[in-house]
């Protein structure tokens, strides 16, 4: 039988295997782009695709799937703003609970609405508990989350999150510092929550270079996702996916 997606994530955790997620925005990206972005990731040897925004203002997030997927086998995973952003198109779907905020809505308010939808959809789910922690400048995610971000140096609050959203059922943790974060998540508060939880652990937010993701590897980020520095400057993904693919296996 084929690996699941989840399977593939928890096989590669397993193995101390750090993986690259390029993450789309399908507002800001055009046919020529994703053509380009699909061969360099490609040619880098990229893990996923990451799909999603805050906001998904174009109506093209179908197209843009179906482009990726005629032109290379990487997977595509949504990471959804709303529950307007599901395509049957893509592989998998981050099943994002906010569980750093208090906002019901977004906790399960939204879920609730979209359940059958999500069913009929037919993707993989993977259940994940999303937390935002503060990235140094408000970012959409939490003017739209209308949550508190977890404060930067609060590693406490941030494993406690972590470790609560996994006793509930959470098969991934993402830690996000928001689309262009001024601070991206820091070294110390990953290793803390890295040590405490057994599910696979993404980070993303601001991360802009090689060096920076390869440390976050190390600190114990199991999928590092990077999408602003990248719309900037594609010639990050070879550089950075080869910083996160060099990461020394270290198993357990
Ligand atoms: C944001 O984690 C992602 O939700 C990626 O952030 O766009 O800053 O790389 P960047």
């Amino acid at each position: 039988m084929k690996e699941t997606l989840y399977q593939d994530f928890t096989h590669k955790k397993k193995n101390g295997k750090k993986s690259f997620a390029v993450l789309i925005d399908p507002d800001k990206v055009d046919a020529a782009q994703i053509s380009e972005l699909t061969s360099l990731a490609q040619d880098a040897a990229v893990d996923y695709f990451f799909l999603g925004g805050s906001l998904v203002i174009s109506n093209h997030l179908d197209e843009c799937i179906q482009q990726i997927k005629s032109l290379c086998n990487i997977p595509v995973i949504l990471f959804p703003g709303s529950p307007s952003q599901v395509s049957k198109h893509a592989d998998a779907l981050l099943y994002l609970s906010l569980i750093s905020g208090r906002n019901p809505e977004l906790l399960i308010g939204q879920h609730v609405i979209s359940a059958p939808l999500v069913r009929k959809s037919g993707l993989e789910i993977m259940p994940t508990g999303y937390m935002v922690i503060d990235g140094g400048a408000p970012t959409t995610v939490s003017y739209i989350s209308n949550a508190t971000p977890i404060p930067a140096d609060k590693n406490e609050i941030a494993m406690c999150t972590a470790m609560a959203g996994e006793m509930l059922g959470m098969k991934l943790i993402y830690m996000d510092a928001g689309s262009g974060a001024k601070r991206p998540i820091t070294e110390s508060m990953i290793s803390c929550v890295s040590k405490h939880i057994e599910v696979p652990l993404i980070i993303g937010g601001g991360i802009t270079d090689p060096e920076k993701a390869y440390l976050n590897c190390k600190a114990g980020a199991d999928v590092i996702v990077v999408g602003n520095a990248i719309e900037k400057n594609s010639a990050l993904i070879r550089e950075i996916s080869s910083a996160v693919h060099s990461v020394p296996v270290s198993v357990g």
